[in-house]
């Protein structure tokens, strides 16, 4: 199966307690597409599936006509019943090969991951030909997960990334301005963030000023 291709640059996954409601992780999502977000992840852990649905909704008609990728936590039904771009999973969320059966070859589909031995299980050419990309978190230190594993040392990270084979990685937990050009540097193809955007007082500068630093990085 050829892997559907995914722009990891700079991914916003959304935080309904940070955007202060579903109204703020639309404008955010909105402010952020416009200002260099490459992907938006809708993220909610303690919602009913009524406010996933009508979320998502809101978000595909923001997002589409920007031409950014709406991906969905978790919820594969969610993105079917919006037609979003993809689904995200953890590791104990629906195998991926359940997620790849249920949204067909041309969605994308991610994993995250969150130490070397999860990258090696991954490798199997079975699980690998399911996913488009995965995550690896955290990379420093968060908040704004409660039931986050513990931070990927450095050296660890580095074997993370170059572990992936042709598997694009996006690096997420604890990322904020000026701490972008190591990881970048240790192999990740792009950063994810949510208290970096989510809850700033200027969206659209806290998205140009990674965005900046990232490519600058890239561009090295
Ligand atoms: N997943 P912030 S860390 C959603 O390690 C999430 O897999 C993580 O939030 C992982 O950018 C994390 O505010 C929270 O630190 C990221």
């Amino acid at each position: 199966m050829s892997r559907n291709p995914i722009d990891l640059s700079l991914y916003l996954v959304l935080d309904p307690d940070l955007c202060g409601g579903m109204a703020g992780m639309v404008e955010t999502a909105k402010i952020a597409a416009e200002n260099g977000v490459t992907v938006v992840q809708l993220r909610a852990p303690n919602w009913k599936k009524r406010q996933w649905l009508e979320c998502a909704q809101q978000l595909k008609a923001v997002l589409t006509p920007l031409n950014i990728p709406l991906i969905i936590n978790d919820h594969a039904d969610i993105a079917l019943a919006v037609d979003a771009d993809g689904v995200h999973v953890g590791q104990s969320d629906l195998p991926v090969a359940v997620v790849r059966d249920l949204l067909g070859p041309n969605k994308i589909v991610g994993l995250s991951t969150n130490n070397l031995g999860n990258v090696h299980e991954l490798l199997t050419p079975e699980i690998a030909a399911c996913i488009d990309y995965i995550g690896v978190g955290p990379v420093y230190p968060t908040s704004t997960k409660k039931d986050a594993s513990p931070v990927i040392a450095a050296a660890e990270m580095a074997a993370m990334f170059a572990s992936t084979g042709s598997l694009p990685a996006v690096a997420i937990g604890g990322i904020s301005s000026g701490k972008v050009a190591p990881l970048i540097a240790a192999g990740a193809d792009g950063v994810a963030v949510i208290s970096a955007i989510c809850g700033q007082p200027d969206i659209a500068r806290a998205t140009r000023n990674l965005l900046t630093e990232i490519n600058l990085k890239k561009g090295s």
